[in-house]
């Protein structure tokens, strides 16, 4: 009962908070099915550290900021910005590997896009942004449309009303700097690319359109599929369609008074899974509109330490993955982008990523799905989160919210990750078990984990003891024995009691090393040492471990993090990878890809 009070006190919070989050309109699921025109190409931008485009000299909001780009001669009349002298970016794509000058910048870049567009007659049209990071402002045509939080999910905003026939201008101002009240906060391992870093797109639909739909497996079942279909709107009688012509699934439905249709059919459905990763293509389709998706059905579930997918024990052969492109070394552009690293991780032998720490773009996600890669996706929930405050609690649940909304249909999404390696304390567990009941009540049908961090028993007896083991389905941690915590040799020693009745997976271990450094194996940052850490852990997970149903070792490549400063050997980059940010494969990668080409 007490979990449920907190529960709804900070639900309340949650729908009280709307300064920084404002204007946005449920998310239209699937926009890649339909009828969109991109946005993306180069558009004008220019950085405003001091904010002046948006705040007055009394930093009140100024309500003629640069986003009016107002038109004037600066000769009768004046201005102080322009965008149309003003150099250009590419749209998606961080500034700070686009633009030199960028490349430390924190803080509001004015971007600026002109499009043609034609207001059509019994249509709506959304602007929707893949991502953009990290709070965003957007103004069409000078008006405010609306702002969002957090750098890593999508949004959409209504904007049929404020489109005009011919050109239009749409202005956004991107603000990445770190807070600590933001998620994540002001101190974390990665590198904080600003911008518009996935698509931008006008997305086209009918007054009554299929807003959003969840396709699965009927909980409980193999043999039955569910979807429940909701039309924009709270509209009572319209027709709904819903059709997987290759299981002879044809079926019509009205919507209820909140504009949700249900469907149920039993048929003999072909499982999803890594070794035969089958999609199903899936119709929708309303009075006015029609929608098509590819789905798979799976089921995922827990049983004692092990699990269990469609019913039998699963080993999950995995790598941790940042969304940072292959080569280039900067946030991923493109769907290509993916492919590298997805590839890299089939190349591996893996069966699993895990996607850190933070959503990946949407093609990710589907890009695994199809090549047979199950995925734990995760929210920004990381290291030393403000616990106490409502509006951070409310900014990470409209995030896992977004994430789950999003990916929702992914049959290969199995894990939804609410946090990494965060200190313990009453006011974490409240924010945490939160955020797990959220994702258990709007999910039933994915397992709950989170990165946890060792606490021991003993300097011998390793173990992981956090209050959040309850809340969670799969005890899963991150342990950097041989690194963070002493030298290789100390693996050999220590042993491992973990008393939860529960699956354990190893999220995290890993070295540091530059690709070609070479050495002894007792020499730290050589690639022979960090060989040496693989090889060493991978024994005491079969030796001296509890049974371990999965491991996602740190992490696949090199990547940017501007917390790593040690000169011609990190250089700017978190080194752990077992590919360098050149794509080199170091021996470490070999020592995984032989364990794995086994280890079932
Ligand atoms: C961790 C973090 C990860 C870091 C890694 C490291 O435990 O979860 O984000 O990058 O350690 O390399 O220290």
């Amino acid at each position: 009962m007490k979990k449920i009070l907190i529960l709804a006190a900070l639900l309340s919070a949650s729908l009280a908070y709307g300064q920084r989050t404002e204007g946005l309109d449920p998310l239209i699921q699937h926009v890649y099915g339909r009828e969109i025109r991109s946005l993306n190409g180069y558009w004008n931008y220019f950085a405003d550290p001091l904010e002046t485009g948006y705040y007055d000299y009394r930093r009140r909001p100024d309500p003629n900021g640069f986003f009016k780009d107002k038109q004037v001669d600066n000769v009768t009349t004046w201005k102080e910005y322009d965008f149309d002298l003003s150099p250009v970016m590419a749209v998606p794509g961080d500034w700070n590997t686009q633009v030199h000058q960028l490349f430390h910048y924190e803080g509001m870049v004015w971007l600026r896009h002109k499009f043609p567009a034609a207001r059509e007659a019994g249509k709506r049209q959304y602007l929707y942004f893949g991502a953009s990071n990290y709070l965003t402002h957007v103004f069409l045509n000078g008006e405010h449309v609306g702002d969002h939080e957090g750098g890593y999910t999508p949004f959409n905003f209504d904007v049929t009303d404020l489109l005009r026939d011919g050109e239009n201008t749409l202005v956004v101002a991107v603000d990445n700097k770190r807070l600590p009240e933001r998620v994540p906060t002001i101190i974390c391992d990665w590198f904080n690319y600003g911008g518009i870093t996935r698509d931008v797109m006008l997305v086209s639909v009918p007054e009554r359109f299929v807003e959003s739909y969840t396709v699965r497996l009927k909980p409980g079942t193999t043999d039955t599929v569910e979807a429940v279909v909701r039309m924009n709107g709270k509209e009572a009688g319209q027709h709904v369609g819903f059709a997987i012509p290759e299981l002879k699934i044809d079926l019509r439905g009205t919507t209820d008074a909140d504009g949700v249709a249900r469907f149920e059919k039993r048929a003999r459905i072909g499982l999803w899974s890594p070794e035969s990763p089958k999609l199903y293509a899936v119709e929708i389709a309303s009075d006015d509109d029609r929608v098509e998706d590819e789905i798979g059905f799976r089921t995922i579930e827990t049983r004692g330490r092990e699990i269990l997918l469609n019913g039998k024990p699963i080993f999950l052969r995995g790598i941790s993955i940042h969304e940072e492109a292959a080569f280039r070394n900067g946030r991923i552009a493109k769907v290509e982008e993916d492919r590298t690293l997805l590839g890299w991780a089939r190349e591996l032998g893996c069966n699993y990523v895990r996607l850190a720490h933070y959503p990946h773009n949407e093609q990710m996600v589907r890009e695994a799905e199809r090549m047979g890669l199950l995925v734990w996706s995760e929210i920004p929930v990381y290291w030393t989160i403000l616990w106490e405050r409502e509006d951070v609690y409310a900014n990470a649940l409209n995030q896992l919210d977004e994430m789950i909304e999003r990916d929702q249909n992914r049959c290969n999404v199995i894990i939804w990750s609410i946090a990494n390696e965060t200190p313990h304390g009453d006011a974490r567990d409240r924010f945490l078990s939160s955020l797990a009941a959220y994702a258990r009540e709007k999910d039933p049908t994915r397992l709950i984990s989170m990165a946890m961090e060792r606490n021991d028993k003993s300097p011998e007896v390793l173990s992981v003891q956090d209050n959040m083991n309850e809340y969670v389905d799969i005890i899963s941690l991150n342990e950097y024995v041989g690194w963070y915590d002493g030298t290789n040799e100390k693996i050999d020693r220590v042993r491992w009691e973990i008393d939860y009745e529960k699956p354990v997976m190893i999220s995290e271990f890993g070295g540091g090393a530059p690709y070609g450094k070479r050495g002894e194996a007792t020499e730290i940052w050589t690639e022979e040492y960090q060989a040496d850490l693989y090889r060493k852990t991978l024994r005491m997970i079969e030796e001296r471990m509890p049974p371990v149903s999965g491991i996602s070792p740190w992490v696949l490549k090199d990547f940017r993090s501007a917390r790593r400063l040690l000169p011609q050997t990190q250089d700017g980059f978190n080194r752990k990878g077992v590919i360098s940010d050149r794509g080199e494969r170091k021996q470490a990668f070999y020592v995984l890809q032989d364990y794995y080409k086994t280890k079932r």
